[in-house]
């Protein structure tokens, strides 16, 4: 018969028509959004680098110190050391006392440092300098040396290094 569309054809015309006809349905376009949920990652070992960051340093996320340096995974991210290598570290190399004492520290390349004396850990600390050491040697670790001009004390006196942020 002319005219009737078997029902199996009509469905598929019907799809066919919706198809078309829903962009000419729908509202003047604003734009298209997008939306993404972001679960934070946990830091499961505290150190300070998320279970997400262990990943991609290559640490261990249930262990805050993953080459037993005695610095922890996030304090060496943010030291620019190496923390899944044993002898990567920031850490004091000696003090040479005299007129002056001088104090050696281990450095990473493009990283700046301040050396701090107090003569009591419980006192304010003083940098040594009046402003800080930056590492431009291009080997990616090496050592820096600073003078404090102060006297020595007749106390023990105590001396700590900070890095910088990057
Ligand atoms: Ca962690
Ligand atoms: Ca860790
Ligand atoms: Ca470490």
């Amino acid at each position: 018969m002319r005219g009737v569309v078997p029902s199996a054809a009509r469905r598929v015309l019907s799809c066919g028509l919706l198809i078309f006809l829903l962009p000419l349905a729908a509202p003047a376009s604003d734009g298209i959004e997008c939306t993404v949920r972001l679960v934070p990652s946990p830091d499961t070992d505290g150190d300070g680098l998320t279970d997400g960051q262990e990943q991609y340093w290559e640490t261990d996320p249930n262990d805050p110190d993953t080459d037993k340096d005695r610095m922890n995974d996030g304090d060496e991210v943010f030291a620019g050391t190496q923390a899944t290598n044993y002898n990567s570290n920031l850490r004091l190399l000696d003090i040479a006392s005299g007129t002056n004492a001088i104090v050696r520290w281990t450095t990473v390349a493009g990283r700046s440092y301040e050396p701090y004396r107090s003569d009591s850990l419980l006192e304010t600390w003083t940098n040594v300098l009046p402003g800080h050491v930056t590492e431009t040697n291009e080997a990616p670790e090496g050592e820096e040396q600073a003078a404090d001009s102060l006297p020595p004390a007749a106390v023990p006196r105590f001396y700590r290094i900070r890095v910088l942020p990057p």
